[in-house]
């Protein structure tokens, strides 16, 4: 009996050790059992978890620490995101500048990326605050991001008056613009939140570990699917700089920026791009500047561009002429006047495709065949009376007709449709 028992054990261990070995070497293996008993390959890196939990929360609030140790490994393609074998994860982030009220427009914000792109990609998402974000707030964003959330402190230094600016010369000018009724001109947060969008969010630690980002702002709509990585896209075509909405600024907010411009451009020739994009953003060889910039409020960029030497000197020079303070110089145009002048033309890029609102414009696709293959949910304008149609890119306020001019680009089909006339 007890011996019967013994022989019995032994074929027990070898049948499950055959199994064994048979399951290893079979390469056709089903994986999706263990793949729903531990998350999706991504998740395996620690940092992401789809949106149903599991995801990791970092705070990077002490400003010397070094950002998020979030090393974002390229992750191996998931099956169940529908990526392809070869498809490469970038070193990228999205980044979110907000304050802690803002939380639920941000969090519409997560949704509208999360639902048209992320869900694919699990990108890790920065937050930076001037303040400290709440609990709250980092507990409910991190529970719509399906990346990692890293929350970043920005540090008294990088959003208060540095020491060359007169402060009660500040205040008047504040005043008198509150008086004139120029947009935010009466705002002192909103110059430090310009001064900061240009010359420091990509100084801050948390954004250290990362190469490529994309800037979101709260309340942002996207109306199309995103259905290939835009951060992939901007490496392999060798993009520095993405937007999907230019205009002209408002004149009375900038009105010595391009003084200041041109004597950074006499003072620093060496940082000028051979090849740049003067003719987009002035319309005489760079005598006047004709008020033409990307929308910063989105960006796609490559945040080593900010980081170069080119442009640190440029903000340097604008710093020290005082215009965010004593004007009220908007990081857009600082960005915009940059991208055009130091580097090479090839490196911007018109994302028509990805459908983009920010109160008031919005970016659509016009041809019929794209907003149907992305699902686009703006409505295409032949649907609504003349005073409705908002597509906002050939209209006569837009600079992007300028921007396919300048780089010799080919307009979708249909834009005709969409113009003024
Ligand atoms: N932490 C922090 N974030 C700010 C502050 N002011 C603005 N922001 C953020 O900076 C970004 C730009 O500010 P907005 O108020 O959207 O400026 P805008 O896009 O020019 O104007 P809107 O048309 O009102 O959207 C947003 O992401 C805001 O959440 C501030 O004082 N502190
Ligand atoms: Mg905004």
């Amino acid at each position: 009996m007890v011996r019967g028992l013994r022989v019995l054990r032994y074929v027990v261990v070898a049948v499950t050790l055959l199994l064994i070995i048979y399951k290893v070497s079979n390469k056709d293996v089903d994986l999706s059992e263990y793949t729903k008993k531990f998350g999706n390959v991504n998740s395996l890196r620690g940092t992401t978890g789809g949106l149903h939990g599991g995801k990791a929360e970092e705070d990077v609030s002490a400003p010397a620490t070094t950002a998020g140790n979030s090393s974002p490994a390229p992750a191996q393609p998931n099956a169940a995101d529908g990526l392809a074998s070869t498809y490469e994860r970038q070193n990228a982030t999205f980044v979110t500048l907000a304050r802690n009220q803002d939380l639920w427009a941000v969090v519409g914000s997560i949704r509208e990326v999360e639902d048209r792109y992320n869900h694919k990609y699990h990108y890790d998402w920065v937050f930076l605050n001037d303040a400290e974000f709440t609990e709250e707030f980092k507990t409910i964003v991190s529970s719509f991001v399906s990346g990692k959330a890293v929350f970043g402190h920005i540090p008294p230094e990088h959003w208060s008056y540095p020491d060359w600016i007169d402060q009660e010369k500040a205040a008047l000018v504040r005043e008198e613009m509150n008086e004139k009724k120029i947009i935010y001109g009466f705002s002192e947060p909103y110059r430090h939140m310009c001064r900061f969008e240009s010359g420091f969010f990509w100084r801050n630690p948390a954004l250290d570990a990362y190469k490529y980002y994309w800037r979101v702002e709260p309340h942002i709509k996207l109306f199309c699917d995103i259905d290939y990585d835009l951060f992939a896209f901007m490496k392999n075509n060798k993009k520095s700089y993405g937007f999907t909405i230019s205009l002209y600024e408002y004149e009375a907010t900038i009105e010595t920026l391009w003084k200041t411009v041109k004597g950074f451009m006499a003072e620093y020739p060496q940082h000028i791009h051979p090849n740049n994009a003067l003719n987009f953003i002035s319309d005489d060889g760079g005598e006047t500047y004709n008020l033409c910039h990307f929308w910063s409020n989105f960006e796609v960029g490559d945040l080593d561009f900010w980081r170069s030497d080119a442009y640190r000197a440029f903000f340097d020079y604008l710093d020290k002429a005082g215009g965010f303070f004593y004007e009220r110089w908007g990081d857009a145009p600082v960005h915009s006047i940059a991208a055009a002048l130091l580097m090479d033309r090839s490196e911007l890029h018109y994302f028509n495709d990805v459908g983009y609102w920010h109160v008031p414009f919005q970016n659509c696709p016009v041809d019929e065949e794209t907003r149907r293959r992305l699902h686009c949910t703006c409505p295409s304008d032949d649907s609504l009376p003349p005073d409705q149609r908002n597509i906002f890119t050939w209209r006569g306020y837009s600079c992007t007709p300028r921007f396919h001019k300048v780089q010799g680009l080919e307009r979708p089909k249909g834009w005709i449709e969409h113009t003024d006339k």
